[in-house]
Order: C-alpha cells, then sequence, then structure tokens
C-alpha cells in the first residue's frame, strides 16, 4: 500500500481515538454537567436527564427534578457506576444506575435532606466501597452511611464549623477511611474517620492559606496519604501528610496563573498527579493548556494546541482517562461537547 495513504490513515485514526464532538449542541449544559464514573457526562436539559458520551446525547425519560438542589454524583451500591442522590420534596431520593447510559426512576431514602444547601461532601467514611454523605446541618456534621440500596443516619456531636470554607474529603492516614480536613481558625484541622464517625478535630499548626482559592487534595510523593495541592501568594503549594498530621507547606516556585480554571488530573500510570490549567502566554488571544507535575515539580509543560479565547467553556475532568469540554470551535454560537482521552500526547480540536 501507498505510504502515504498509511500516514494518512494513522494521522486520522489518532486524531478519532482522542479528540470527538458530539452533536448537535451542547444546551443545558450550564445547568450542571455531572461527571460519571463510566466516563460520561450527566446533565439535566428539557426537563430530562440527558446523559452525554463520546458518541450520543441519550434521553434518559427520567425528569430532572431536583436538578438545581446540588444533585450528589456518588456510587450508592458499590458496583462501579455512578448513581445519583437528589433532594427534593423534603426527602433525599436515589436514582440509582442500571448500566453507563441509564438509570432507574428516583425512590425516596425517607431521609430528609436538610442541610443539602450546605455543600453536602460525598465520601467512603468507612471504606467498603459504598460512598457515604456527609452533611452540614443543625450546626453538626451528620453522615448517611450507604446500606447499598438506603443509608443509616449518623448524628456526631462535632460542630460543622469550616463546612462553607471548602471542607476537603481525603485520606490522611491512609487507612482507607475518608478523613475531612477544615479550614477554620487560621489553620487547617483534620478530622479523622473512626469508620463511622470522627475522632475530634486534630489542629495541624499549618496555616490554613488557599483554602478560597483553588484547592485540590491528591497524593503528591506516592505514600497513599492523601497531600494539599493549593494556590495562594501566587504560586502553587503543596502540603503533605504525614499520616497524623501535615508537614510544613513547601512552595513548587511556579505560578498559579489560571488558578481558576485549574483542574486537578490524576493519571493512571506512575507519573502522578498534575494540574492544568489555561493561559494565553503566547498573547495571541487563543488559551493553550498547561500541566504541572507535582511529583516532579519543575516547570509547567504546554500541553495543547491553543483555542479561541472568547469561548473556552471550562475544563471537566470526567475520570483519570478522560477529560471534556463545551467549546464553540466553529463560532456557530452553537457550542459542542468534546471529550478527550488524557495520555501523554494530548491533542485539541
Ligand atoms: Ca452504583
Ligand atoms: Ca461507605
Ligand atoms: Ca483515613
Ligand atoms: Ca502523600
Amino acid at each position: 500500500m501507498n505510504r502515504t495513504l498509511i500516514s494518512l490513515g494513522l494521522i486520522l485514526l489518532s486524531t478519532l481515538s482522542s479528540v470527538s464532538a458530539i452533536g448537535p449542541s451542547a444546551a443545558g449544559w450550564k445547568n450542571g454537567a455531572y461527571p460519571l464514573k463510566s466516563g460520561n457526562i450527566l446533565i439535566p436539559v428539557s426537563k430530562n436527564w440527558r446523559i452525554i458520551t463520546r458518541n450520543e446525547h441519550i434521553d434518559t425519560g427520567i425528569p430532572n427534578t431536583g436538578w438545581n438542589y446540588k444533585p450528589q454524583i456518588m456510587d450508592i451500591n458499590g458496583d462501579g457506576l455512578s448513581d445519583v442522590l437528589l433532594a427534593y420534596g423534603h426527602k433525599w431520593h436515589m436514582m440509582l444506575a442500571t448500566s453507563e447510559t441509564s438509570f432507574a426512576s428516583p425512590v425516596s431514602t425517607g431521609i430528609y435532606n436538610g442541610g443539602w444547601e450546605n455543600s453536602p461532601l460525598v465520601l467512603d467514611i468507612n471504606g467498603d466501597g459504598k460512598d457515604d454523605l456527609l452533611v452540614a446541618t443543625n450546626r453538626k456534621w451528620q453522615i448517611m452511611i450507604s446500606k447499598g440500596n438506603g443509608f443509616d443516619v449518623v448524628k456526631t456531636d462535632l460542630s460543622n464549623v469550616g463546612w462553607n470554607y471548602n471542607p476537603l474529603i481525603m485520606d490522611v492516614n491512609g487507612d482507607g477511611r475518608s478523613d475531612v480536613v477544615l479550614a477554620y481558625g487560621r489553620t487547617w484541622n483534620i478530622l479523622f474517620s473512626t469508620g463511622r464517625g470522627f475522632e475530634e478535630p486534630v489542629n495541624t499548626g499549618v496555616a490554613n492559606h488557599g483554602w478560597n482559592y483553588k484547592t485540590f487534595s491528591t497524593d503528591v510523593n506516592g505514600d497513599r496519604k492523601d497531600d494539599i495541592v493549593t494556590a495562594f501568594g501566587g504560586k502553587w503549594h503543596v502540603i503533605e501528610s504525614n499520616g497524623r498530621g501535615f508537614d510544613p507547606i513547601e512552595s513548587t516556585g511556579v505560578s498559579n496563573e489560571g488558578w481558576s480554571t485549574a483542574q486537578l488530573i490524576e493519571h493512571s500510570d506512575f507519573s502522578g498527579p498534575e494540574i492544568c490549567w489555561l493561559a494565553d502566554k503566547r498573547m495571541n488571544d487563543r488559551m493553550e493548556r498547561y500541566c504541572l507535575s507535582l511529583k516532579n515539580s519543575s516547570t509547567p509543560r504546554y500541553v495543547s494546541s491553543s483555542h479561541p479565547r472568547n469561548n473556552h467553556g471550562s475544563i471537566i475532568v470526567v475520570n483519570k482517562t478522560t477529560i471534556a469540554q463545551v467549546e464553540d470551535t466553529d463560532g456557530s454560537a452553537h457550542p459542542y461537547w468534546y471529550f478527550e482521552k488524557i495520555n501523554r500526547g494530548w491533542t485539541w480540536p
């Protein structure tokens, strides 16, 4: 076969496998776009829930009641498919996934949805693979522990101080049970999980700079204890866990320009986590994407080809292998969904 044809075919194949645009439009995405474990996205649109995959828009036929009451995406039964917990009619409702592209109709848990407006947090407090929910309500933390087909409600005596300061769910001591890290009293404080509740807060003595900017938790150094990555003072900083608390704050020396668009990407290989953001460093009115490897922090690497500055939407990290973005690449005022496979050789439409 002609060598040129073969290379053309390879180029086409690699383009198709790395990026795909899903038509006809991205209507409704501003009402919330919820990443699912499958790599698909759930959005409330045209009175129903719709699932966006790499290839199509699927109308689930299920009314999107409760879409504006902070739906919680979590794997309630631990089957590897993302389910949804919805607040409406004064109760939490479960919408369980039946496949990667379908859900069963919502059923009531019978549990009062007090505190849904206080940013509930998904965690796995007992490490059983079924996601639980932490709710700040009546000035105390309350936990809904999943039983697979419903929840046990556990009330704690712990004050919900810090719930409005971007609390972090992370496994500080690496025991497989989610802990909670809270910014208050000028320091980071840790609530270690006991499996069905939390120990009294541990004051780490480490200043809580950056709680109001982009703050991520991830295992930066690969010791299975989650660390903090945060933007403040013009730079990205790392705060490593030592199992019982945190080590002193370290600056990466890298500018946190573009922090508001920053996303954490945890690669499935052994290269460690990265933060990626959009910036127009080339001053050509088009945005480029840059990534900083946190494990081997040195200088940010340029990743993407540029795309129009006036409609860059936002990056959504769908899962460890996929990111998605809403973008009007052809200037038709009809934005499309774009999916992109994350690997070391990213491309962009
Ligand atoms: Ca599930
Ligand atoms: Ca659990
Ligand atoms: Ca833990
Ligand atoms: Ca670590």
